[in-house]
């Protein structure tokens, strides 16, 4: 018996200590359409039909023709040096294909091209600022050449664009996996089969690629030449591990190529699962010099691959032609959207649990902080807050007066924010599944019937927010008169959104689930999950970390890669979300969130307590002091946000982005910038207090950084 027990134990702590469960998520070669684009032995040879191109005012038109299947090309300029890049079915395809336009902010303006030239071979036009874009028809390729005549950029120049058109059900398409996919006991229908696309992008000159969040891994992108590809989609990972490439909760798919004279971006608009391959000429040395020669250019010049593989969509690309990483910031913002200037108080320190028990706990935790003369702006409440997990209602006995409690809060400045996740109790007498229910607005199975899942209420139905109706459903929940007891001081948390459902394959919804084919605005919303455009609603963090030194680290490269990709305003759990932190970490983790843009302590529910008076003396002094520290860099945080909505610069921004021509700081991630002005070096390691600091364009430092 006592072995049996011992086993037991060791076997839970197995489990607890393996962290993610990677038998639950899959990888590029368990994706059908992954595996088929990654492994391409011959690949599409799409030509460009010369007698097709049609040239106009801002751009040009194509067909692609191939043994496979014709394409139709748009070659767009668009406005402050953005070239856009669109593949489509040509003829009449069976289906539409989903565009995520709601990622743009508006309709792109046009831009008119000059220089305006073709021949057999070519045809190509020249934009405002001298980058000259040349479409080569045989193969398809198309070029981009800087003001300097630099060759920076070449799509599909290792042939690997493939475009799986939809056919008729039973066609033959010659490879497992196209009709219908099992994983993890659940099977996908593919009722219309694959419909996948993908397509190649060389940035040539480039040593550094960076962006693609959400992975938590280094800052500036790995080959995946000999690993998986980056994934983005969007999936609930329970315990993430640190550098891989596994998707986490959020999705921007846009890379940027930085060099001491040029940056680029591409912007691949499509809202599918989506795997990157990343090659890199210096990484990968000698398997990518067949290709550099393709180029007639020299085989020194370095170069980074990015090939995106997406599920289905179009094959849309925006290239950000830059030519500084200021002007790219700018672009990709104009494109889809800057942070609007959110609330001071949302920038300040924000506490948080899962969960405070009860308005007595808010009460004391409210008064704690005044007594402790620690600032303080807003308490949240996590999902224990609720009658059964029925957002927008409140636990009858615990928090029986909600409004007295946002008062209390309230009569000191400080706000109160609630969590609300987006899976529906499966319970007629809650007003909310009843309405959505009568109304229509669950997402549906393949078969019609409304899509069941299983969430923290048990059953649950989710709410189909590609409808529009029902997203001003959602909104309209959060009225004062809906949601009882709140008032202009509660503020919104959105969590569980990738879709998290915990009986679906990879803890998310089915893939064949029928969606809505086709501004309450709220001062303050948190999300975890998030897509290119989101920052235009919401704040993001990252997700369930670790308390341990690892996931201090990563902070700083999750949160730099998120700011480059148009989030801004981004922060860690400080603290650590899983496990009980201890003293040394919790301070430091302090003092790097007192510089993060979203400074939110929070914990597991299984974790000890952590109010910063719960500490020694010394403890309790440097928590203090960081917070007091960031209290006083307010009004520069504040002038950055607002600075954020006219350039679209990010808030915490790389080394490189105001010293480009120090190479020495492309791969830099202990060390980032808040703004122009300030340069942070958290430390992030235990028992140190002097650490090396880099200067950007001098030597190295040895620097006194936070003791205490
Ligand atoms: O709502 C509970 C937690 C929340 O505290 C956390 O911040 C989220 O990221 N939530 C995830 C669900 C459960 C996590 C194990």
């Amino acid at each position: 018996m006592r072995a049996v027990i011992s086993l037991f134990i060791l076997l839970l702590a197995i489990n607890f200590c393996i962290g993610v469960d990677r038998s639950k998520f899959k990888t590029c070669e368990q994706a059908a359409f992954c595996k088929r684009h990654r492994n391409q032995e011959k690949p599409t040879n799409y030509i460009v039909d010369a007698a097709s191109v049609k040239a106009n005012e801002t751009g040009l038109q194509a067909t692609l023709k191939s043994e496979i299947n014709n394409l139709k090309l748009e070659l767009v300029l668009l406005k402050d040096n953005v070239v856009r890049i669109l593949l489509d079915e040509a003829g009449t395809p069976l289906r539409p294909r989903f565009q995520p336009l709601i990622a743009l902010n508006g309709t792109p303006v046009h831009e008119r091209v000059t220089a305006a030239e073709s021949n057999p071979e070519s045809a190509s036009f020249v934009t405002p600022t001298g980058f000259k874009i040349i479409l080569n028809f045989n193969p398809f390729r198309i070029d981009v050449f800087n003001s300097k005549k630099e060759l920076v950029v070449s799509v599909n120049s290792k042939n690997l664009l493939k475009f799986e058109h939809f056919r008729e059900k039973g066609a033959d398409a010659g490879d497992d996996g196209f009709w219908e996919e099992n994983f993890g006991g659940h099977k996908d229908s593919k009722p219309f089969g694959s419909s996948s696309v993908g397509l190649d992008v060389s940035f040539i000159g480039f040593k550094f690629l960076y962006g693609l969040p959400e992975h938590a891994d280094t800052f500036a992108l790995k080959s995946t030449t000999n690993s998986e590809p980056y994934r983005l989609y969007n999936l609930d990972v329970f315990e993430y591990e640190l550098n891989n490439g596994m998707s986490l909760y959020g999705a921007v798919p846009y890379v940027i190529a930085n060099n001491p004279t040029q940056s680029i971006g591409a912007f691949w608009l499509n809202a599918a699962e989506t795997w990157v391959d990343i090659a890199s000429s210096t990484a990968d040395k000698g398997v990518l010099a067949s290709i550099v020669d393709k180029f007639k250019a020299s085989k020194d010049v370095p170069q980074m691959d990015a090939h995106f593989i997406s599920e289905s969509g179009l094959a849309e690309l925006y290239l950000i032609l830059g030519p500084k990483p200021y002007d790219i910031f700018r672009q990709y913002a104009s494109l889809t959207g800057v942070y609007p200037l959110p609330p001071l108080f949302s920038v300040a320190y924000h506490q948080c649990r899962w969960n405070y028990n009860d308005e007595d706990d808010v009460a004391m935790v409210n008064e704690g902080f005044d007594k402790h003369d620690i600032p303080m702006d807003a308490l949240w409440l996590d999902i224990e807050h609720t009658d059964s997990k029925k957002y927008f209602t409140w636990d009858p006995v615990k928090f029986s007066n909600p409004q007295k409690m946002i008062d209390g809060l309230s009569s000191k400045g400080r706000k109160l924010i609630t969590i609300s996740d987006p899976h529906i109790k499966k319970d007629d007498n809650y007003p909310v599944y009843k309405e959505a229910k009568d109304q229509g607005y669950y997402v549906k199975n393949v078969d019609g019937n409304d899509f069941e899942g299983h969430c923290w209420p048990g059953a649950s139905l989710y709410l189909d927010y590609m409808n529009p109706e029902v997203r001003n459903y959602w909104a309209s929940r959060y009225h004062f008169d809906k949601y009882i007891g709140t008032d202009k001081n509660l503020h919104v948390w959105n969590d569980m959104n990738e879709p998290s459902v915990f009986s679906g394959p990879e803890v998310t919804m089915n893939k064949d689930a029928r969606h809505f084919a086709d501004k309450k605005v709220r001062p303050f919303i948190l999300t975890r999950s998030f897509f290119a455009g989101s920052q235009r609603v919401a704040a993001v963090w990252t997700g369930d970390n670790t308390a341990d030194w690892d996931h201090l680290r990563i902070s700083i490269p999750m949160m730099l890669s998120l700011s480059v990709a148009g989030i801004p305003h981004v922060g860690a759990d400080v603290g650590g979300f899983f496990k009980n932190v201890d003293e040394q970490l919790l301070v430091r983790w302090y003092q790097m969130g007192a510089f993060s843009p979203f400074f939110r302590a929070h914990a597991h529910i299984d974790c000890k307590r952590r109010e910063p008076w719960l500490f020694s003396d010394t403890a309790i002094n440097a928590i203090r002091n960081a917070i007091r520290k960031r209290y006083s860099f307010l009004p520069y945080w504040y002038t950055l946000f607002y600075e954020h909505t006219k350039t679209g610069l990010p808030i915490i921004r790389p080394l490189w982005s105001e010293f480009p021509e120090d190479e020495q700081c492309y791969d830099e991630e202990r060390e980032f910038l808040i703004g122009n002005g300030l340069l942070v070096r958290p430390i992030a390691e235990p028992d140190v207090t002097q650490v090396s600091l880099y200067l950007p364009g001098r030597r190295q430092v040895p620097f006194m950084l936070m003791q205490h």
